[in-house]
């Protein structure tokens, strides 16, 4: 800024701002009127009443007056990006979906991912449901796969949805609690709901706190079609397989990750991108036949049960690359309208009951957001091919269409406007459909425990254990007691261990009956190793960040070792120190440091590296912060790199004494590259 009087304005307090003629674009009204003052509001006098008559004042508090609008009632809280969807080969032969005709295709693509229950400002490590919707913009129109984390739901029908939400999220007199399920009015509906089962072992294991949006899956949920150019039909089951693999976190680590950084998931992302450090998921396809679906245990259009990879193994069809954030959050993030409808010639719906009610729904919720039907006009909402109809009007349209022609039949020619064609265009697939009208449940989707137990069995111990704890936490904030005594009665259903452990925690004795089931017999199902994240580890650290706690005159070597390992890896540093700024290292050179201790807990990092120097090393052992940091990454089961110099900071954090084979002392026997292939397992969890 010039400090020079005749570029500048001043403000109240005497100071200077700047004005345009030094590059910066002249400041307009929306009217595009330039402004000359953008400090003080038009007055009376000096000290006299503002004048009606000051339409700059009013342009710019009406503008910000009407800047809200409603949010999602439910995936508020959300961050979008945008990227690309690559085909493998072609699938000519089950669909005539044109993103899937020519090998190497490459469709742009917007993809939004969610938190459901709290609300736009509530904290990114809620334990919950993500969403994970992705907008594909083809040729022959928008796409949307309107996604989820998990691959089952809490309803079969839509008519429940308005109660799933109404419960989950906070209550209606109280106002609270946020962003969160542990509460009656949750647990309630849900004991009362035995069909949302699975989906419970789902949602109370660590599928609902995970690690990143780069690190987890994502799944279309329901069956549906795909249809090829000789109308001939299969079912299919969408999944995106992240090729980061899957992480999650710990509950005590989400509780402390939502109060040192809220934004934890979104930034994750964001600084992922912004360092050309692309997430990549692969899409595959479960692909079955009306044939399969006969002779399956379960209903494919039952929403609460998969199909299991064992059985339906998962071909991969193309891959999906995030590569640019957002310029504005508003503009894409908020605005961007997914809708289950947007299907493409070659995609068709079946008939899972939960599916045909969101059909309805989308539409209804973008009118209410957005304000009007023409949200289809937004540039993120848009279809990148080209669009032709005769809809006109409405609020905010931006492109009525030109011409004389608004309506169709006419007999105007070439200037008659576009024609339907029979042959390019979308035609639903030839199921039939007859049957009496009637409100009823088919007793095909009547098993609401043998896929919840198959869940429960495919997980390690461990992951058993955090299952256990998780729903002991949820029901421990549930203050009816016959509320709690019904989820246990539910557990009993699914495993006789689990609900003792949890009832244990609860109290709970003598154990209640069993609940009654619709389908008494429950099927004995195998184990089904994909369900579990720990049997499928990444077997890399690449993606993950490692945080080092340093003080002033660490080990310059080890440091410079510490930044190749992560660099080969493909791994993030971060310095941890005493004060902000720069640190100084061993060989008199300086390091910046990224987070001040306080700010940068060990929770916010997949490993550590204590690295104290000589000089700095008591200072540091005394900062209760820093002594955290060690005990959160000993107890979180991380992998702990030490030097000499941090026998003091372990002993204050109180694990100087219990070290194990997770914990690596860097010297001439364990390099900086031994300790990276250590921290692939991701946690040590052998550590209890
Ligand atoms: Fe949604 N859902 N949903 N849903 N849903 C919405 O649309 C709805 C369901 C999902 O990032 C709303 O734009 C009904 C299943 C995602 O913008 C709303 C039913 C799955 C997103 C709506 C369901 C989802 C939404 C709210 C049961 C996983 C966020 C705001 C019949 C397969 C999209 C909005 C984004 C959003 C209705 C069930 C995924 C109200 C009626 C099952 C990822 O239209």
């Amino acid at each position: 800024m010039k400090d020079d009087t005749t570029n500048t304005t001043r403000g109240t307090g005497g100071e200077l701002h700047q004005q345009a003629g030094d590059g910066a674009p002249t400041l307009t009204t929306q009217q595009g009127g330039p402004v000359a003052d953008d400090q003080n509001s038009l007055k009376a006098g000096m000290r006299g009443p503002t004048l009606l008559e000051d339409h700059i004042l009013r342009d710019k508090i009406f503008h910000f007056d009407h800047e809200r609008i409603p949010e999602r009632v439910v995936h508020a809280r959300g961050f979008g990006v945008h990227g690309f969807f690559e085909t493998y080969d072609s699938l000519s032969d089950i669909t005539c979906a044109d993103l899937f005709q020519r090998p190497g295709e490459k469709t742009s693509a917007f993809v939004r991912f969610s938190t459901v229950a709290g609300s736009k400002g509530s904290p990114d490590l809620a334990r919950d449901v993500r969403g994970f919707a992705v907008k594909l913009y083809t040729k022959e129109g928008n796409w949307d796969i309107v996604g989820n984390n998990i691959p089952v739901f809490f309803i079969q029908d839509a008519m429940k949805f308005p109660d799933l939400v109404h419960a989950a999220k906070e209550e209606p007199d109280s106002g609270f609690p946020q962003a969160q399920t542990a509460h009656d009015n949750f647990w309630d509906f849900i004991s009362l709901t035995p069909e949302s089962m699975n989906m419970v072992m789902w949602i109370m294991s660590d599928r609902a706190i995970p690690r990143s949006f780069r690190f987890m899956e994502g799944f279309g949920v329901h069956s549906f079609r795909m249809i090829n150019e000789e109308g001939k039909a299969v079912f299919v089951k969408f999944h995106w397989k992240p090729k980061l693999g899957l992480q999650s976190v710990l509950w005590d680590e989400a509780l402390k990750i939502n109060g040192a950084d809220p934004d934890f998931h979104r930034r994750d992302l964001w600084d992922a991108i912004n360092r050309g450090d692309y997430p990549e998921w692969e899409l595959g396809l479960q692909v079955f036949d009306e044939e399969f679906a006969e002779q399956f245990e379960f209903d494919v259009l039952d929403a609460t049960k998969i199909i299991p990879e064992e059985q339906v193994p998962i071909q991969p069809v193309g891959r999906l690359v995030l590569e640019r954030v957002v310029d504005n959050f508003f503009a894409e993030t908020e605005q961007v309208a997914f809708c289950t409808q947007n299907i493409v010639r070659g995609i068709d719906h079946s008939e899972d009951p939960l599916l045909q009610g969101r059909n309805f729904s989308y539409l209804d919720t973008q009118v209410k957001r957005l304000g009007g039907p023409n949200f289809t006009h937004i540039p993120v909402n848009a279809p990148k091919c080209p669009v032709n109809h005769f809809q006109q009007d409405g609020h905010m349209a931006m492109h009525n269409p030109k011409g004389r022609a608004n309506y169709e039949p006419n007999s105007w020619g070439e200037q008659g406007g576009p024609r339907e064609c029979p042959m390019k265009g979308f035609t639903s697939y030839r199921q039939p459909a007859i049957g009496d009208r009637q409100r009823v449940r088919s007793e095909t989707f009547a098993d609401h425990y043998s896929q919840a137990r198959q869940f429960y069995i495919s997980q390690t111990p461990t992951e058993q254990n955090h299952m256990a704890k998780a729903l002991g936490f949820e029901l421990s904030k549930v203050k009816t007691e016959r509320i709690r005594e019904r989820v246990v009665s539910h557990l009993l259903n699914i495993d006789n261990e689990l609900a003792k452990n949890v009832a244990a925690m609860l109290a709970i004795d003598p154990l209640p009956d069993p609940a009654e089931a619709a389908m008494p017999t429950r099927q004995d199902l195998p184990s089904s190793d994909k369900l579990s994240i720990i049997k499928n580890g990444p077997g890399s650290f690449k993606g993950r960040k490692l945080g080092v706690l340093m003080s002033a005159g660490a080990n310059a070597k080890l440091f410079a070792a510490l930044q190749t390992a992560c660099k080969e890896e493909g791994a993030m540093l971060e310095v941890i120190a005493p004060m902000t700024g720069a640190l100084k290292l061993s060989d008199g050179n300086s390091v910046k440091v990224d987070e001040k201790v306080d700010g940068g807990p060990s929770v916010l990092y997949d490993a550590v590296v204590l690295l104290p120097g000589d000089e700095g090393s008591e200072e540091l052992s005394r900062i209760p912060a820093a002594q955290n940091y060690v005990k959160d990454a000993f107890d979180h089961q991380k992998f702990i790199a030490y030097v000499d110099a941090a026998a003091g900071l372990m002993d204050r954090a109180g694990i100087g004494k219990a070290l194990d084979e997770g914990c690596l002392k860097l010297d001439t026997q364990t390099s900086a590259d031994d300790f990276i292939t250590a921290c692939r397992q991701i946690r040590y969890w052998q550590r209890q």
